[in-house]
């Protein structure tokens, strides 16, 4: 069997290789080997699709290069969120998360490991997909009772929509009612407190943290 450098080699480079089958491949290899998926996701995948990214935004690889890369990570990931909910299945109920990501943005890869993460930490994940309307965000989380709203952007322009969120839950008077939390590429732990977001998490394992920590407050 590989050791853990040559499995994160393998991960990255079915990213570079745009092969879905290579990268599901490790991800098993991954799982196999007891490399938890949060790490296999951060030290494996997302350095090759981030630096896929840096090359779109110097010209150097175009569109459908970053297209094929995301597909082969999806595929990996799929793996993971499967291993991960089974993990997930037998935890206690630490709360309701409605999550998706805001209107005008398609990105998945990165909502679908929260998500995939917070339903093995022991929550209950409604992942309303891509292109969810703020009204839409609210309506699921009533329909859900959910605790907390997870919102999604990885696009400057689309960050904005996390502002209408929060804009649009105390204009309903919903805004004590649930935690909010924010997070995507371009999101900031500042960009949160200017918006008046409950929290903010830079990757999937921070978020399991915060919100660990807001619901014990919220119940205690
Ligand atoms: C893959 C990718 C795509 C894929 C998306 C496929 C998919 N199904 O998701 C495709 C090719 C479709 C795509 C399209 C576009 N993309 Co794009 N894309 C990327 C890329 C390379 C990687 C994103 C990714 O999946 N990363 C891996 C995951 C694991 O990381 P992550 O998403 O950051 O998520 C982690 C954290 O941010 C956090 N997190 C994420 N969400 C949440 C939510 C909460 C609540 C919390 C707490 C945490 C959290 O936890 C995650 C796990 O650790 C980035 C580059 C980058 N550096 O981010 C560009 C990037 C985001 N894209 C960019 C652009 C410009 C576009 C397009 C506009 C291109 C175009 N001209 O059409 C379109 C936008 C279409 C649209 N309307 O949304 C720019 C954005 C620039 C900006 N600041 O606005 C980037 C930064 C590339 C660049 N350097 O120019 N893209």
């Amino acid at each position: 069997m590989s050791n853990e450098s040559e499995i994160f080699q393998k991960l990255a480079q079915s990213i570079w290789d745009f092969d879905p089958d290579a990268a599901a491949a490790a991800a098993k290899e991954a799982l196999a080997a007891g490399i938890a998926p949060a790490r296999a996701v951060e030290e494996g995948f997302s350095p090759a699709i981030r630096e896929l990214g840096d090359k779109f935004d110097r010209m150097e690889v175009f569109l459908p290069e970053l297209v094929m890369a995301a597909g082969a990570m999806k595929a990996g990931v799929n793996v993971f969120e499967e291993a991960m909910k089974k993990a997930g299945g037998s935890l206690a109920n630490k709360g309701v998360v409605v999550l998706g990501t805001v209107e005008g943005d398609i990105h998945d890869i990165g909502k679908t490991i929260v998500g995939a993460m917070l339903s093995s930490a022991g929550y209950k994940v409604v992942d309303l997909g891509v292109e969810i309307s703020v009204p839409r965000f609210l309506e699921a989380a009533d329909e859900a009772k959910a605790d907390i709203i997870a919102a999604s952007a990885l696009l400057s322009t689309t960050m904005l929509r996390q502002k209408d969120l929060v804009e649009f839950l105390t204009s309903r008077g919903k805004k004590e009612k649930y935690i909010v939390i924010v997070g995507g590429a371009p999101v900031t732990q500042e960009w949160a407190d200017k918006i008046g977001a409950d929290a903010y998490a830079r990757d999937a394992q921070q978020a399991i943290k915060v919100l660990d920590g807001l619901m014990a407050t919220r119940r205690a």
